[in-house]
């Protein structure tokens, strides 16, 4: 971990009883006595949809043996599901959203962790989802080892006038382990990069938003560059949380998305409920497949 990344000014004073950390959008704070449940956490499973999240929790729980899911009580923002060892969490669409999730999920992992740095680093956090594809079939899952803004550079934020830029790339030991734990299964996995757009359309050079700004040529000059830096698909979350957990110093993150359309073949998902729900499902079974080895 890298201590000196972390907030610890803030956060040791809430270790020190001096004041409690309000979650403010999972409707908790660090005195709630739910959390004392979840202090053996292990893994942290982010998703764009609270739906998806709720089948998560009820998938884990079948796989260890009905084991009891726990529930916050706020879901006005975020979905949370927690069953043995496994934070389950809905992240909304888009890095804006995803990054206060990921900000309030890592106060409370240090709370639960008491500041302990090993501890902290010994979670898995992963984010299973969906994206559109380079040139592979939908249903494909892409682990992700770098990912990028539109741009091709990496995440970065505004802190004042500063621009603060951080590491896009996941482990590549994590990825490995995790395409290990699925060698015998029959899902199509590839590696590659992922480009994190901060939009659907425009920044993902759709030309089928009710805005459109760039023509057929520029399109697939866009989609033909960012293939030849080794991107396989484009989702909207994956810079902001490599870069927030490389920032943090964590060992071990994936980002396992499955794709719902081949962008170079075109820019509307039409693929029929029962199809996206099989693609979601590739994804969801990559993840347990590693998580039963993992946790
Ligand atoms: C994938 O799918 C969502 C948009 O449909 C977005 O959250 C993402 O990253
Ligand atoms: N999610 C995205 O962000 N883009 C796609 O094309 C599909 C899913």
């Amino acid at each position: 971990m890298k201590a000196e990344n972390i907030n610890r000014e803030f956060l040791d004073g809430v270790l020190r009883g001096e004041y409690p950390d309000v979650y403010y959008h999972f409707g908790v704070d660090s005195s709630d006595p739910v959390l004392e449940k979840f202090r053996d956490l292990k893994a942290v499973v982010l998703a764009g949809s609270g739906e998806r999240i709720k089948e998560f929790a009820r998938t884990w729980s079948g796989i260890r043996g009905g084991s009891p899911v726990i529930a916050l009580p706020k879901e006005e923002r975020f979905v949370t599901r927690y069953c043995d060892r496994v934070l389950f969490a809905s992240h909304g669409m888009g890095m804006p959203s995803a990054s206060i999730c990921v900000q309030e999920l890592m106060r409370m992992a240090y709370y639960l962790k008491g500041g302990d740095l090993e501890e902290l680093d010994r979670i898995f956090w992963a984010r299973v989802g969906t994206s559109g594809g380079l040139g592979v079939e939908p249903g494909t899952v892409i682990l992700t080892t770098e990912s990028l803004q539109a741009d091709g550079r990496p995440y970065r934020l505004l802190a004042g006038e500063r621009e603060h830029y951080f590491d896009g790339t996941f482990p590549g030991k994590t990825a490995a382990a995790i395409a290990e734990a699925n060698r015998s299964g029959d899902i199509e996995i590839v590696t590659g990069k992922t480009v994190a757009a901060n939009e659907f359309f425009i920044e993902q050079m759709r030309r089928d938003g009710a805005i459109c700004l760039s023509g057929e040529a520029e399109k697939f000059a866009w989609l033909d560059w960012i293939y030849k830096k080794g991107v396989r698909n484009i989702e909207m979350e994956g810079a902001m949380l490599s870069g927030f957990l490389n920032h943090w110093g964590f060992s071990e993150f994936a980002m396992i998305c499955c794709t719902i359309v081949d962008r170079t073949r075109g820019d509307q998902v039409t693929s029929t409920p029962e199809q996206l729900g099989g693609y979601n499902r590739n994804a969801g079974k990559v993840l347990f497949n590693y998580l039963e080895k993992f946790v």
